[in-house]
Protein backbone atom coordinates (compact mmCIF):
# COMPACT_ATOMS: atom_id res chain seq x y z
CA UNK A 1 0.00 0.00 0.00
CA UNK A 2 2.95 2.57 0.44
CA UNK A 3 4.72 1.09 -2.71
CA UNK A 4 5.73 3.60 -5.21
CA UNK A 5 3.03 4.46 -7.52
CA UNK A 6 2.77 5.02 -11.49
CA UNK A 7 1.51 7.82 -12.84
CA UNK A 8 -1.33 6.31 -14.37
CA UNK A 9 -2.50 3.95 -11.44
CA UNK A 10 -2.74 7.05 -9.47
CA UNK A 11 -4.77 8.59 -12.28
CA UNK A 12 -6.89 5.75 -12.21
CA UNK A 13 -6.99 5.51 -8.29
CA UNK A 14 -8.45 9.12 -8.28
CA UNK A 15 -11.09 8.87 -11.25
CA UNK A 16 -11.95 5.65 -8.97
CA UNK A 17 -13.02 7.73 -5.83
CA UNK A 18 -14.45 10.18 -8.22
CA UNK A 19 -17.11 7.83 -8.73
CA UNK A 20 -17.89 7.11 -5.13
CA UNK A 21 -19.04 10.86 -4.55
CA UNK A 22 -18.73 14.22 -6.13
CA UNK A 23 -15.81 14.82 -7.76
CA UNK A 24 -15.08 18.45 -6.25
CA UNK A 25 -15.23 16.24 -2.81
CA UNK A 26 -12.06 14.69 -3.80
CA UNK A 27 -9.22 16.79 -3.26
CA UNK A 28 -5.66 16.91 -4.53
CA UNK A 29 -4.28 19.83 -3.56
CA UNK A 30 -0.84 20.43 -1.72
CA UNK A 31 -2.83 22.70 0.89
CA UNK A 32 -5.57 20.31 1.92
CA UNK A 33 -3.02 17.65 1.72
CA UNK A 34 -0.91 19.86 4.31
CA UNK A 35 -4.52 20.63 6.45
CA UNK A 36 -6.37 17.22 6.60
CA UNK A 37 -3.40 15.03 6.16
CA UNK A 38 -2.18 15.78 9.83
CA UNK A 39 -3.24 16.08 13.39
CA UNK A 40 -2.24 18.62 15.88
CA UNK A 41 1.06 16.20 16.92
CA UNK A 42 4.13 17.86 14.53
CA UNK A 43 6.34 15.19 13.86
CA UNK A 44 4.85 13.67 10.78
CA UNK A 45 5.13 14.84 7.12
CA UNK A 46 1.70 14.60 5.64
CA UNK A 47 1.67 12.54 2.48
CA UNK A 48 -1.90 11.35 1.58
CA UNK A 49 -3.17 10.54 -1.96
CA UNK A 50 -6.11 12.12 -1.56
CA UNK A 51 -8.28 13.87 0.56
CA UNK A 52 -12.23 12.83 -0.02
CA UNK A 53 -15.18 14.73 1.91
CA UNK A 54 -18.46 12.44 1.80
CA UNK A 55 -21.64 13.41 2.02
CA UNK A 56 -23.20 10.93 2.98
CA UNK A 57 -23.49 7.50 4.70
CA UNK A 58 -23.83 5.68 0.89
CA UNK A 59 -20.83 7.91 0.21
CA UNK A 60 -19.03 6.44 2.60
CA UNK A 61 -19.79 2.94 1.47
CA UNK A 62 -19.05 3.31 -1.58
CA UNK A 63 -15.58 4.90 -0.55
CA UNK A 64 -15.03 1.84 1.57
CA UNK A 65 -15.91 -0.52 -0.84
CA UNK A 66 -13.62 1.01 -3.61
CA UNK A 67 -10.77 1.00 -0.90
CA UNK A 68 -11.49 -3.01 -0.24
CA UNK A 69 -11.31 -3.65 -3.83
CA UNK A 70 -8.28 -1.79 -4.97
CA UNK A 71 -6.42 -2.36 -0.85
CA UNK A 72 -6.05 1.54 -0.61
CA UNK A 73 -5.55 2.68 3.03
CA UNK A 74 -7.79 4.82 4.03
CA UNK A 75 -7.47 7.47 7.60
CA UNK A 76 -10.77 8.37 8.96
CA UNK A 77 -10.24 12.25 9.99
CA UNK A 78 -12.38 14.25 11.96
CA UNK A 79 -11.39 18.04 13.75
CA UNK A 80 -7.76 16.95 13.43
CA UNK A 81 -7.38 18.21 17.53
CA UNK A 82 -6.07 14.23 18.34
CA UNK A 83 -2.01 14.44 19.49
CA UNK A 84 -0.93 11.01 19.41
CA UNK A 85 -0.89 10.73 15.04
CA UNK A 86 -3.98 8.35 14.69
CA UNK A 87 -5.71 11.04 11.96
CA UNK A 88 -2.13 11.34 10.12
CA UNK A 89 -1.91 10.32 6.55
CA UNK A 90 1.83 10.41 5.40
CA UNK A 91 1.79 6.81 3.72
CA UNK A 92 -0.18 8.03 0.45
CA UNK A 93 -3.24 6.94 2.20
CA UNK A 94 -6.79 8.56 1.54
CA UNK A 95 -7.89 11.26 4.52
CA UNK A 96 -11.78 10.33 4.79
CA UNK A 97 -12.99 14.22 6.55
CA UNK A 98 -16.21 13.92 8.01
CA UNK A 99 -16.62 17.62 8.04
CA UNK A 100 -19.58 18.10 5.58
CA UNK A 101 -21.79 15.68 7.83
CA UNK A 102 -21.88 17.81 10.33
CA UNK A 103 -26.09 18.19 10.86
CA UNK A 104 -27.68 17.51 14.35
CA UNK A 105 -30.41 15.11 12.91
CA UNK A 106 -32.69 14.53 15.90
CA UNK A 107 -33.30 15.64 19.49
CA UNK A 108 -36.20 14.01 21.68
CA UNK A 109 -36.73 15.67 24.54
CA UNK A 110 -38.51 12.70 26.49
CA UNK A 111 -35.39 10.80 25.90
CA UNK A 112 -32.89 13.60 26.71
CA UNK A 113 -30.87 12.38 23.81
CA UNK A 114 -29.65 13.72 20.66
CA UNK A 115 -28.72 11.69 17.01
CA UNK A 116 -26.46 13.53 15.02
CA UNK A 117 -23.73 13.03 12.14
CA UNK A 118 -19.96 12.44 13.01
CA UNK A 119 -18.74 15.44 12.04
CA UNK A 120 -20.63 17.71 14.27
CA UNK A 121 -18.34 20.35 15.95
CA UNK A 122 -18.21 19.52 19.88
CA UNK A 123 -18.83 23.45 20.61
CA UNK A 124 -22.32 23.01 18.16
CA UNK A 125 -23.24 19.77 20.56
CA UNK A 126 -22.87 21.41 23.23
CA UNK A 127 -24.31 25.04 21.96
CA UNK A 128 -27.32 22.87 20.92
CA UNK A 129 -27.73 21.01 23.91
CA UNK A 130 -27.70 24.90 25.80
CA UNK A 131 -30.52 25.95 23.62
CA UNK A 132 -32.28 23.16 24.84
CA UNK A 133 -32.17 23.95 28.31
CA UNK A 134 -29.89 20.72 28.60
CA UNK A 135 -25.92 19.89 28.75
CA UNK A 136 -23.59 17.91 27.15
CA UNK A 137 -20.57 17.05 29.92
CA UNK A 138 -17.79 15.49 27.75
CA UNK A 139 -15.45 19.11 27.16
CA UNK A 140 -11.55 20.06 26.89
CA UNK A 141 -9.91 22.88 25.33
CA UNK A 142 -10.28 21.69 21.71
CA UNK A 143 -13.63 21.62 21.81
CA UNK A 144 -14.02 24.52 19.08
CA UNK A 145 -12.91 22.21 16.47
CA UNK A 146 -12.56 18.55 17.67
CA UNK A 147 -15.80 16.73 15.89
CA UNK A 148 -17.98 13.78 18.15
CA UNK A 149 -16.73 11.60 15.48
CA UNK A 150 -13.55 11.86 16.42
CA UNK A 151 -13.93 12.10 20.19
CA UNK A 152 -15.90 8.83 19.76
CA UNK A 153 -13.17 7.52 18.26
CA UNK A 154 -10.72 8.33 20.84
CA UNK A 155 -13.07 7.96 23.66
CA UNK A 156 -12.38 11.47 24.54
CA UNK A 157 -12.31 12.56 28.30
CA UNK A 158 -10.94 16.18 28.99
CA UNK A 159 -11.89 18.29 31.90
CA UNK A 160 -15.24 16.77 33.77
CA UNK A 161 -14.52 13.59 33.56
CA UNK A 162 -14.17 13.07 37.48
CA UNK A 163 -18.41 13.91 37.20
CA UNK A 164 -19.46 12.67 33.84
CA UNK A 165 -17.14 10.15 32.64
CA UNK A 166 -16.25 10.06 29.34
CA UNK A 167 -17.22 10.10 25.90
CA UNK A 168 -17.75 6.12 26.29
CA UNK A 169 -20.15 7.24 29.28
CA UNK A 170 -22.62 9.26 26.70
CA UNK A 171 -22.79 7.46 23.20
CA UNK A 172 -26.39 5.37 23.43
CA UNK A 173 -26.33 5.00 19.64
CA UNK A 174 -23.56 4.40 16.79
CA UNK A 175 -23.72 4.27 13.08
CA UNK A 176 -20.69 2.78 11.82
CA UNK A 177 -19.55 1.92 8.40
CA UNK A 178 -17.21 -1.52 8.81
CA UNK A 179 -13.79 -1.99 6.63
CA UNK A 180 -16.34 -4.10 4.66
CA UNK A 181 -18.54 -1.26 3.72
CA UNK A 182 -21.57 -2.75 5.53
CA UNK A 183 -22.98 -0.48 7.73
CA UNK A 184 -24.24 -0.97 11.15
CA UNK A 185 -26.94 0.50 13.82
CA UNK A 186 -26.00 0.06 16.99
CA UNK A 187 -27.69 0.03 20.00
CA UNK A 188 -29.77 2.81 18.51
CA UNK A 189 -30.60 5.32 21.78
CA UNK A 190 -31.00 2.33 24.49
CA UNK A 191 -30.17 2.66 27.97
CA UNK A 192 -30.39 -0.87 28.54
CA UNK A 193 -30.09 -3.53 25.91
CA UNK A 194 -28.77 -7.47 27.43
CA UNK A 195 -29.23 -9.00 24.16
CA UNK A 196 -25.69 -10.26 23.81
CA UNK A 197 -22.51 -8.48 22.82
CA UNK A 198 -22.72 -4.65 23.11
CA UNK A 199 -20.47 -3.64 20.03
CA UNK A 200 -21.09 -0.09 20.02
CA UNK A 201 -18.25 -0.23 22.61
CA UNK A 202 -15.83 -1.88 20.55
CA UNK A 203 -15.86 1.17 18.27
CA UNK A 204 -15.04 3.56 20.75
CA UNK A 205 -11.80 4.71 21.46
CA UNK A 206 -10.66 2.11 17.94
CA UNK A 207 -9.10 5.56 16.43
CA UNK A 208 -10.38 4.87 13.20
CA UNK A 209 -8.89 1.12 12.74
CA UNK A 210 -12.57 -1.07 12.70
CA UNK A 211 -15.19 1.11 10.93
CA UNK A 212 -16.09 4.67 9.91
CA UNK A 213 -18.14 5.91 12.65
CA UNK A 214 -20.91 8.35 10.61
CA UNK A 215 -23.73 9.16 13.13
CA UNK A 216 -24.15 8.64 16.74
CA UNK A 217 -26.49 9.45 19.23
CA UNK A 218 -25.96 10.74 22.78
CA UNK A 219 -27.38 11.32 25.82
CA UNK A 220 -27.50 14.91 27.25
CA UNK A 221 -28.03 15.70 31.40
CA UNK A 222 -29.36 19.01 33.37
CA UNK A 223 -27.08 22.05 32.95
CA UNK A 224 -24.73 22.32 36.56
CA UNK A 225 -26.09 24.91 38.49
CA UNK A 226 -24.20 28.14 38.86
CA UNK A 227 -20.14 26.43 39.11
CA UNK A 228 -17.49 27.92 41.35
CA UNK A 229 -13.84 27.81 40.46
CA UNK A 230 -11.15 27.59 42.92
CA UNK A 231 -7.64 27.58 42.51
CA UNK A 232 -5.05 26.72 45.16
CA UNK A 233 -1.39 26.66 45.61
CA UNK A 234 0.16 23.90 46.78
CA UNK A 235 3.61 23.31 48.34
CA UNK A 236 4.55 19.94 47.15
CA UNK A 237 3.06 17.00 45.22
CA UNK A 238 1.45 15.59 48.33
CA UNK A 239 -0.86 18.59 49.28
CA UNK A 240 -2.49 17.91 45.50
CA UNK A 241 -4.14 14.26 46.59
CA UNK A 242 -4.64 15.51 50.32
CA UNK A 243 -7.04 18.13 48.77
CA UNK A 244 -8.43 16.11 46.61
CA UNK A 245 -9.58 13.83 49.36
CA UNK A 246 -11.03 16.57 51.70
CA UNK A 247 -12.61 18.46 49.05
CA UNK A 248 -14.27 15.34 47.22
CA UNK A 249 -15.89 14.52 50.51
CA UNK A 250 -17.48 17.63 51.37
CA UNK A 251 -18.78 19.09 47.89
CA UNK A 252 -19.45 17.06 44.87
CA UNK A 253 -16.84 18.38 42.20
CA UNK A 254 -17.38 18.79 38.60
CA UNK A 255 -13.59 19.07 38.09
CA UNK A 256 -10.20 18.77 39.65
CA UNK A 257 -7.81 19.38 37.62
CA UNK A 258 -3.58 20.60 38.74
CA UNK A 259 -0.71 22.40 37.10
CA UNK A 260 2.90 23.13 38.10
CA UNK A 261 3.90 26.61 38.24
CA UNK A 262 6.51 26.20 35.61
CA UNK A 263 3.25 25.20 32.94
CA UNK A 264 1.68 28.68 34.51
CA UNK A 265 4.15 30.70 33.45
CA UNK A 266 3.69 29.93 29.98
CA UNK A 267 0.17 30.97 30.04
CA UNK A 268 0.63 34.04 31.57
CA UNK A 269 3.21 34.84 29.22
CA UNK A 270 0.45 34.43 26.47
CA UNK A 271 -1.42 37.79 28.70
CA UNK A 272 -3.32 36.12 31.26
CA UNK A 273 -3.38 37.29 35.34
CA UNK A 274 -1.40 35.35 38.20
CA UNK A 275 -4.82 33.83 40.14
CA UNK A 276 -2.91 35.32 43.49
CA UNK A 277 0.13 36.39 44.47
CA UNK A 278 1.62 33.80 46.41
CA UNK A 279 3.82 31.53 43.84
CA UNK A 280 4.13 27.94 44.96
CA UNK A 281 5.46 24.92 42.90
CA UNK A 282 2.05 23.42 41.86
CA UNK A 283 -1.75 24.36 41.69
CA UNK A 284 -4.95 22.44 42.14
CA UNK A 285 -8.43 23.57 40.07
CA UNK A 286 -11.65 22.51 41.22
CA UNK A 287 -15.03 23.27 40.60
CA UNK A 288 -18.23 22.36 42.14
CA UNK A 289 -22.42 23.70 41.75
CA UNK A 290 -22.87 26.22 43.98
CA UNK A 291 -26.71 27.76 43.43
CA UNK A 292 -27.33 30.93 45.17
CA UNK A 293 -23.60 30.75 47.03
CA UNK A 294 -25.12 27.46 49.64
CA UNK A 295 -21.64 26.09 49.36
CA UNK A 296 -19.17 29.05 49.85
CA UNK A 297 -19.36 28.65 53.90
CA UNK A 298 -18.14 24.95 53.25
CA UNK A 299 -15.65 25.54 50.84
CA UNK A 300 -13.59 28.16 52.61
CA UNK A 301 -14.03 26.09 55.94
CA UNK A 302 -12.25 23.34 53.60
CA UNK A 303 -9.58 26.00 52.50
CA UNK A 304 -8.83 26.75 56.09
CA UNK A 305 -8.67 23.47 57.26
CA UNK A 306 -6.61 22.62 54.61
CA UNK A 307 -4.06 25.83 55.17
CA UNK A 308 -3.65 24.46 58.74
CA UNK A 309 -2.82 20.92 57.40
CA UNK A 310 -0.15 22.67 55.06
CA UNK A 311 -1.53 21.41 51.92
CA UNK A 312 -1.75 24.87 50.40
CA UNK A 313 -0.44 28.37 50.63
CA UNK A 314 -3.03 30.70 48.92
CA UNK A 315 -5.90 30.22 46.79
CA UNK A 316 -8.80 32.22 45.28
CA UNK A 317 -12.60 31.38 44.72
CA UNK A 318 -14.55 32.74 41.68
CA UNK A 319 -16.65 35.44 42.34
CA UNK A 320 -18.61 35.08 38.79
CA UNK A 321 -19.32 33.20 35.92
CA UNK A 322 -16.61 35.68 34.08
CA UNK A 323 -13.99 35.27 36.50
CA UNK A 324 -14.99 31.71 36.75
CA UNK A 325 -13.94 31.59 33.17
CA UNK A 326 -10.88 33.24 33.40
CA UNK A 327 -9.32 31.27 36.08
CA UNK A 328 -10.40 28.17 33.74
CA UNK A 329 -7.96 29.53 31.21
CA UNK A 330 -5.01 29.46 33.30
CA UNK A 331 -5.59 25.45 32.61
CA UNK A 332 -7.42 25.37 29.79
CA UNK A 333 -4.72 27.32 27.74
CA UNK A 334 -1.21 25.66 28.85
CA UNK A 335 -1.58 23.23 25.86
CA UNK A 336 -1.71 26.03 23.21
CA UNK A 337 0.58 28.29 24.75
CA UNK A 338 3.55 25.97 24.71
CA UNK A 339 2.60 24.36 20.99
CA UNK A 340 5.53 26.53 19.44
CA UNK A 341 8.23 24.11 22.16
CA UNK A 342 7.31 21.44 19.85
CA UNK A 343 6.44 19.81 23.31
CA UNK A 344 6.76 15.78 23.63
CA UNK A 345 4.21 14.17 25.08
CA UNK A 346 3.19 11.86 27.32
CA UNK A 347 -0.53 11.70 28.70
CA UNK A 348 -0.48 8.81 31.63
CA UNK A 349 -3.14 7.15 34.23
CA UNK A 350 -3.08 5.11 37.04
CA UNK A 351 -5.77 4.03 39.54
CA UNK A 352 -6.38 7.20 41.94
CA UNK A 353 -4.85 5.55 44.97
CA UNK A 354 -1.81 5.03 43.55
CA UNK A 355 -1.40 8.43 42.01
CA UNK A 356 0.71 9.57 45.54
CA UNK A 357 2.99 6.62 44.80
CA UNK A 358 3.75 7.44 41.34
CA UNK A 359 4.24 10.94 41.33
CA UNK A 360 6.98 10.31 43.82
CA UNK A 361 8.20 7.93 41.40
CA UNK A 362 8.50 10.11 38.14
CA UNK A 363 9.30 12.98 39.87
CA UNK A 364 12.41 11.60 40.78
CA UNK A 365 13.01 9.73 37.21
CA UNK A 366 12.27 13.19 35.41
CA UNK A 367 14.41 14.96 37.97
CA UNK A 368 17.22 12.42 36.97
CA UNK A 369 17.07 11.91 33.37
CA UNK A 370 15.71 15.50 32.13
CA UNK A 371 18.38 17.57 34.35
CA UNK A 372 18.15 20.00 31.22
CA UNK A 373 15.16 20.00 29.28
CA UNK A 374 12.06 21.69 30.77
CA UNK A 375 9.28 19.32 32.24
CA UNK A 376 5.50 20.68 32.78
CA UNK A 377 3.37 18.86 34.62
CA UNK A 378 -0.57 19.40 34.20
CA UNK A 379 -3.53 16.91 33.59
CA UNK A 380 -6.64 15.88 35.18
CA UNK A 381 -5.35 14.46 38.38
CA UNK A 382 -8.83 13.39 40.16
CA UNK A 383 -9.38 11.17 37.37
CA UNK A 384 -5.82 9.59 38.16
CA UNK A 385 -4.40 11.10 34.60
CA UNK A 386 -1.25 13.24 34.36
CA UNK A 387 0.17 15.12 30.92
CA UNK A 388 3.81 15.34 30.87
CA UNK A 389 5.46 17.84 28.29
CA UNK A 390 8.90 18.12 27.82
CA UNK A 391 9.64 21.12 25.73
CA UNK A 392 12.48 21.14 23.04
CA UNK A 393 14.90 23.12 23.42
CA UNK A 394 15.30 25.53 20.44
CA UNK A 395 19.29 24.72 20.08
CA UNK A 396 18.09 20.41 19.37
CA UNK A 397 17.40 18.94 16.65
CA UNK A 398 13.98 17.38 16.44
CA UNK A 399 15.37 13.64 15.97
CA UNK A 400 17.56 13.45 18.72
CA UNK A 401 15.16 15.19 20.90
CA UNK A 402 12.34 12.44 20.17
CA UNK A 403 14.73 9.58 20.57
CA UNK A 404 15.93 10.95 24.52
CA UNK A 405 12.34 11.19 25.13
CA UNK A 406 11.74 7.99 23.88
CA UNK A 407 14.60 6.46 26.22
CA UNK A 408 13.27 8.29 28.95
CA UNK A 409 9.71 6.99 28.21
CA UNK A 410 10.61 3.45 28.63
CA UNK A 411 11.36 4.34 31.83
CA UNK A 412 8.63 6.23 32.85
CA UNK A 413 6.28 3.25 31.51
CA UNK A 414 7.92 0.76 33.49
CA UNK A 415 6.97 2.39 36.56
CA UNK A 416 3.79 3.24 35.20
CA UNK A 417 3.28 -0.75 34.60
CA UNK A 418 4.69 -1.50 38.08
CA UNK A 419 1.99 0.32 39.54
CA UNK A 420 -1.30 -0.77 36.88
CA UNK A 421 -1.29 1.73 34.71
CA UNK A 422 -1.99 3.33 31.44
CA UNK A 423 0.21 4.73 28.56
CA UNK A 424 -2.26 6.60 27.24
CA UNK A 425 -5.00 8.07 29.43
CA UNK A 426 -7.05 9.56 26.76
CA UNK A 427 -5.07 10.94 23.63
CA UNK A 428 -4.65 7.33 22.21
CA UNK A 429 -2.64 5.41 21.28
CA UNK A 430 -1.92 6.28 17.34
CA UNK A 431 1.71 5.94 15.94
CA UNK A 432 3.23 8.13 19.04
CA UNK A 433 2.59 5.57 21.69
CA UNK A 434 2.43 2.25 19.36
CA UNK A 435 6.02 1.56 20.38
CA UNK A 436 4.63 0.96 23.81
CA UNK A 437 1.30 -0.45 23.88
CA UNK A 438 2.93 -3.78 25.46
CA UNK A 439 3.42 -2.20 28.91
CA UNK A 440 -0.18 -1.65 28.93
CA UNK A 441 -1.63 -4.62 27.47
CA UNK A 442 0.08 -8.07 27.27
CA UNK A 443 0.35 -10.24 24.44
CA UNK A 444 -2.19 -12.38 24.37
CA UNK A 445 -4.83 -8.96 25.26
CA UNK A 446 -2.93 -7.51 22.02
CA UNK A 447 -3.53 -10.86 19.99
CA UNK A 448 -7.20 -10.48 20.43
CA UNK A 449 -6.96 -6.76 19.47
CA UNK A 450 -5.51 -7.64 16.24
CA UNK A 451 -7.64 -10.81 15.63
CA UNK A 452 -11.10 -8.10 16.51
CA UNK A 453 -9.45 -5.91 13.50
CA UNK A 454 -9.43 -8.52 11.24
CA UNK A 455 -12.98 -9.47 12.25
CA UNK A 456 -14.63 -5.82 10.90
CA UNK A 457 -11.40 -4.87 8.67
CA UNK A 458 -10.84 -8.25 6.96
CA UNK A 459 -8.60 -6.10 3.77
CA UNK A 460 -6.76 -4.01 6.05
CA UNK A 461 -7.56 -0.88 4.82
CA UNK A 462 -8.92 1.09 8.38
CA UNK A 463 -6.14 3.33 9.39
CA UNK A 464 -3.58 0.77 8.97
CA UNK A 465 -0.46 1.34 11.02
CA UNK A 466 -2.44 2.96 14.13
CA UNK A 467 -2.23 1.31 17.63
CA UNK A 468 -0.24 -1.57 16.39
CA UNK A 469 1.06 -2.57 13.09
C1 LIG B 1 -5.34 18.97 28.14
O1 LIG B 1 -5.77 18.35 29.11
C2 LIG B 1 -5.23 18.26 26.83
O2 LIG B 1 -5.05 20.18 28.19
C3 LIG B 1 -3.85 18.44 26.19
O3 LIG B 1 -5.53 16.91 26.95
C4 LIG B 1 -2.76 17.85 27.02
O4 LIG B 1 -1.09 19.12 25.92
C5 LIG B 1 -1.34 18.10 26.52
O5 LIG B 1 -0.45 17.29 26.83
ZN1 LIG C 1 -6.19 16.35 28.88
Amino acid sequence: MTMPMSPETRAALLDGLRTCLEAVHVRTDPDSAQHYGRDWTRLYTPNPLAVVLPGSIEQVQNLVRYACEQRLALVPSGGRTGLSGAAVACQGEVVVSMERMNRILDFDPTDRSVTCQAGVITESLQNFAREQGLYYPVDFAARGSSHIGGNIATNAGGIKVVRYGLTRDWVTGLKVVTGSGELLDLNRGLIKNASGYDLRHLFIGSEGTLGIIVEATLKLTRPLCEPAVMVLGVPDLDGIMALYGAFRSALELSAFEFFSERALRHVLRKGLQRPFDTETPYYVLLEFENPEGRHTDQALELFEHAAEQGWLADGVISQSETQARELWRLREDISESIAEHQPYKNDISVRISRVPALLTEIDALLGREYPDFEVLWYGHIGDGNLHINILKPADLDTATFAHTCGAVSEQLFAALQRHGGSISAEHGVGLTKKPYLHYTRDTTEIAYLRAIKQVFDPHGILNPGKIFD
